[in-house]
């Protein structure tokens, strides 16, 4: 199981140009761009995936680092980059094209080692983001309306003695849970971002950046600040070829993010099968990166009926491991 992997990663050494997005802001001229924030992984589920940083402090914003790239493998230290880590990446612009050009390790400072999670439960005060967009082409679809989802994720009487709660306690045995509504730690907001991201091609990192920024602005920053998790419900441009997408980590620190796609509405939230999967990649750990994203991309979510999702019990073993 083991060796493929490693033969992974070392590929990755070969893909060592990053790219910026040209929504990464750069004045005429300048040629540096500096991002910092922790490092994170969504996962495509068709064995490719893209890599941001996490600015936490920044109303959880992604920087993404650029469509398809990989990080070096270590940082300026020869400390081994994996999800979890809080880091600097000094990215030289090529002033031609615009894009970063090539990101050597001596960019990169890790500063903070990855998250290493406690053995007590994780209480998620989750943020549930429907987007309502149609002048970006994204309107809600009608079930994805607050009481709806409230009722779907928690149960009818929103307690989370029902709905996909109940299913995300019984299948992590107790160490995740979500906070309901009821305890007023947990919230369902519908927005109307600005149109920042591309509606041609599919790009998970501007999606949640949108939706998160205009929950920050609905909520205010204080309110904003207290979600530890965030949702994303929507419509998202059909290049996007996935049910439900999750960032590899962010899961016991907070941070993590889940999209949830309207436009497959029966596979997604016809069960909980992909609500719960994407919930618990957020926990999937980081030794290495090659051990954390052999999660990622074998597991099926289209299980039946009463099945935990199949990442679960091997998320939760890796958790047990690392304690
Ligand atoms: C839309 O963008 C403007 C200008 O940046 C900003 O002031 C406003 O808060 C944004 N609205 C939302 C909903 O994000
Ligand atoms: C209600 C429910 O989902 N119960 C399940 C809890 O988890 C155990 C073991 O994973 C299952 O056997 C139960 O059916």
């Amino acid at each position: 199981m083991r060796s493929p992997r490693r033969a992974s990663i070392v590929l990755a050494l070969f893909c060592l140009a990053l790219q910026v997005w040209s929504s990464l802001a750069q004045t005429p001229g300048q040629d540096k761009n500096n991002i910092q924030g922790e490092l994170t992984y969504i996962d495509y589920h068709d064995g490719t995936g893209d890599w941001a940083l996490l600015d936490k402090s920044n109303g959880r914003h992604f920087e993404p680092l650029g469509k398809g790239k990989k990080p070096p493998k270590a940082d300026k230290n020869g400390k081994d980059l994996e999800p979890g880590q809080y880091m600097t990446i000094g990215c030289t612009i090529d002033t031609t094209t615009g894009q970063c050009s090539f990101i050597s390790s001596t960019d990169v400072t890790v500063l903070k080692p990855a998250y290493i999670p406690p053995a007590t439960n994780v209480r998620e005060r989750l943020l549930v983001v429907i987007v309502d967009a149609p002048a970006c082409g994204a309107a809600a679809t009608s079930g994805a309306t607050v009481s709806n989802l409230q009722s779907l994720y928690f149960g009818p009487n929103l307690d989370g003695k029902g709905g996909w709660a109940v299913r995300l306690e019984n299948c992590s045995y107790g160490e995740v849970v979500w906070e309901p509504p009821t305890s007023g730690l947990t919230q369902f907001v519908t927005v109307t971002p600005n149109c920042t991201w591309p509606t041609a091609s599919c790009d998970a990192w501007a999606m949640a950046n949108a939706a998160n920024a205009a929950a920050q602005v609905k909520l205010g920053a204080t309110t904003y600040a207290t979600f530890t998790h965030s949702h994303l419900v929507m419509a998202v441009p059909s290049a996007c070829s996935w049910a439900g997408l999750a960032t590899l980590g962010g899961g016991v620190g907070g941070g993590g993010q889940v999209w949830l796609n309207t436009n497959t509405w029966t596979q997604t939230f016809g069960t909980f099968q992909v609500p719960l999967q994407e919930s618990i990649h957020n926990f999937v750990l980081y030794h290495g990166y090659s051990s954390g994203i052999e999660y990622q991309d074998k597991t099926t979510y289209m299980g039946t009926g009463q099945a935990c999702p199949s990442v679960t019990e091997k998320a939760l073993t890796v958790w047990t491991q690392a304690l």
